[in-house]
């Protein structure tokens, strides 16, 4: 029953045409529906109790089981309901409220900006969307109650199967003894996700109500280059109401100075003596902001407005090295997790502005959104502070690689580049992590949405992060730069510390010598419990985890100065929450920081090389073979 619903969801998959963030403006607004929702547990895996009584036409604060859920919020961690945190199938939340008077000015949209994974969209009794994915935002226009309560109704699914990005592995299991004595109870099953990160689910991110004008700015293409060529197009909602047009004006955040204006939905000019966006340590994150003033030409009116802050930076990419501004840009970054204790994956400013602090305290300049999108606020601070990102789609573990999954797959893509294209400091899309990508069927797959995104968005170089090796991968010759996940002293050679270094030298110079493309090691590191000390070093211990980094940064050091390594990310920065697993010591202890983000012993190794690392090295004496 539920493989057949996930094959109508995937049909009726949400075609997603351009999402601003939200904004308060002179014309437009919105609320912020955030707080305590009501919550309904189904049972574990059910087939769908709730689409079948209509649970979307009932109050569910009726129902005895019914309790809050604070959104946003991973529902898994809030309860002492082991039930609850390892729940596999649907979940429901409700959402009552009255709209204002002067809503009826606005049209109304329910914006969701992250559900994990699947959700339907019920409001005043009706399925009015659903989306699959989780980690990037949608939304919907509603005709608002105004003499009523108005009852926004999500029914959400976390399960992942075969057919899912990323995908998991359902077993179910049966053993029954001579004596009659079944073991597992009817029906069991283990699900077993594709990957190494909790299965955090619900709402996780804001829900707004917002209020746009008749006719309103839908979507904004921004491209803005180190030479000042910048160009933008802007797409409407004219809800009929005749001939629109736009004056532009740019203004530069540093100066407060206007450096363009102009008039059109659409132009290419080239703006003279630009700031620069640079990341952190290349010079200033400058910023520009572009206002449009949507205008009606018969009336002259304004009738809508909409500011977007970006910056004017080149991304190109040579043979050895990724290049901002023309600059080689070093990538002394971080893989990370949004996650942390209580709220699991649920946006929280008070969480991401510490990990941002924390990266700038470390003296990083990058970070992975491994795996999958962050939130939108992170992204705008990434812009402001000059943190380089590379913006991952969900497609962790990738194993089937069918045209079903492909479509969905493609659909994420364009999501997440709807989204976050206007960002500066997004420098490169990432298409995967650790797909098995040494097949045919995978390069064939891959190959389109390699075509696919540079389509969509021909401004930033595109990336995979590989597991696989040199001599057997079938994708990386199609990507702009490639990054390679490896744990020498962690998953292969568990305590020979001695074999560190020259596995990395080796390993990363085949693939370069291979593939002459920039190569970013995006994965090392090993796993330490914060207070376990042990010397000599063993694994698991604060000391084995900076032998191990040490170790590896001698191979990286060595392979930056002879043009073989284009960057660096240690994984993790802090500890984050994983199935269970007898690797797991209540999850990945790889962070530099513990769960609650505080330095381990690596930290202050990380944050000495990182503030002591040169920034333009690359190719700087090439002779130097291994
Ligand atoms: C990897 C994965 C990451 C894991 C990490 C580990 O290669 O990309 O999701 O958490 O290894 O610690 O095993």
């Amino acid at each position: 029953m539920f493989r057949c619903l996930f094959l109508i969801l995937l049909i009726l998959v949400f075609e997603n045409d351009g999402i601003l963030f939200p904004q308060r403006n002179e014309y437009r607004h919105y609320d912020q529906l955030d707080g305590l929702w009501t919550f309904v547990r189904e049972p574990k895996n059910s087939y769908g109790v709730g689409l079948e009584n209509k649970w979307h036409l009932v109050d569910l604060e009726d129902f005895k089981n019914a309790t809050v859920m604070p959104v946003p919020s991973a529902y898994n961690d809030i309860t002492q309901d082991i039930n609850v945190r390892d729940h596999v199938g649907w979940v429901w939340y409700q959402y009552k409220f009255y709209a204002s008077k002067q809503d009826t000015e606005y049209r109304t949209f329910l914006r969701f900006s992250s559900v994990n994974y699947y959700a339907l969209i019920f409001f005043n009794g009706y399925l009015i969307g659903n989306h699959v994915g989780g980690h990037l935002p949608f939304q919907f226009e509603v005709s608002l109650n105004f003499n009523s309560l108005n009852k926004i109704t999500i029914a959400v699914n976390n399960t992942l199967s075969h057919d899912t990005i990323p995908p998991g592995e359902f077993k179910y299991l049966h053993q029954t003894y001579p004596s009659g004595i079944q073991v597992y109870p009817p029906g069991f099953f283990e699900l077993t996700p594709d990957f190494d990160f909790f299965n955090y689910a619900g709402i996780l991110r804001s829900v707004y109500l917002l209020k746009l004008p008749k006719s309103y700015i839908k979507e904004l293409k921004i491209a803005a280059y180190g030479n000042g060529n910048f160009s933008y197009r802007i797409n409407v909602d004219t809800n009929n109401s005749g001939d629109l047009n736009a004056d532009i004006v740019v203004t530069s955040l540093k100066s407060r100075q206007r450096v363009y204006e102009g008039k059109g939905l659409q132009a290419d000019v080239n703006i003279q003596h630009v700031e620069l966006w640079n990341p952190r340590g290349y010079g200033e994150p400058n910023l520009h902001e572009l206002e449009i003033h949507l205008i009606n030409n018969q009336t002259n009116q304004i009738i809508d407005i909409y500011r977007e802050k970006f910056g004017f930076r080149t991304v190109q990419v040579t043979n050895d090295t990724i290049l901002i501004n023309e600059k080689t840009f070093y990538c002394k970054g971080f893989g990370m997790h949004e996650d942390f204790e209580l709220h699991g994956r649920g946006y929280n400013p008070v969480v991401m502005t510490k990990d941002l602090n924390m990266v700038e305290w470390m003296g990083g300049n990058c970070y992975r959104t491994s795996h999958y999108p962050y939130s939108e606020e992170r992204a705008y601070e990434a812009d402001r502070r000059g943190i380089a990102v590379i913006t991952e789609v969900p497609a962790v573990g990738m194993r089937y690689f069918t045209k079903p999954i492909q479509k969905l797959h493609a659909q994420m893509i364009s999501e997440m580049i709807l989204r976050d294209r206007n960002h500066p400091s997004v420098f490169a899309w990432s298409l995967s992590n650790e797909p098995a990508s040494d097949s045919s069927t995978a390069r064939n797959y891959y190959s389109d949405l390699i075509t696919l995104t540079h389509s969509l968005d021909s401004t930033r170089p595109v990336t995979m992060v590989l597991d696989t090796y040199y001599s057997t991968d079938k994708v990386a010759d199609m990507l702009d730069f490639i990054c390679v996940n490896r744990y020498y002293g962690w998953y292969a050679n568990t305590g020979y510390l001695e074999t560190i270094t020259k596995s990395y030298i080796g390993e990363i110079y085949e693939w370069k010598r291979k593939f002459q493309k920039p190569i970013i090691q995006s994965e090392y590191g090993a796993d330490a419990i914060a207070g376990l000390s042990q010397d000599p070093s063993i694994d698991f211990s604060e000391q084995y985890q900076v032998d191990v980094l040490i170790r590896a940064h001698k191979a990286f050091d060595f392979l930056r100065a002879n043009g073989s390594l284009a960057g660096e990310m240690v994984w993790n920065l802090a500890d984050f929450m994983t199935a269970q697993s007898t690797s797991r010591a209540v999850g990945n202890h790889k962070g530099m920081l513990t769960r609650t983000r505080q330095p381990k012993m690596a930290a202050y190794v990380l944050k000495k090389r990182y503030e002591t690392l040169e920034n333009v090295v690359i190719g700087k004496d090439k002779k130097n073979k291994p």
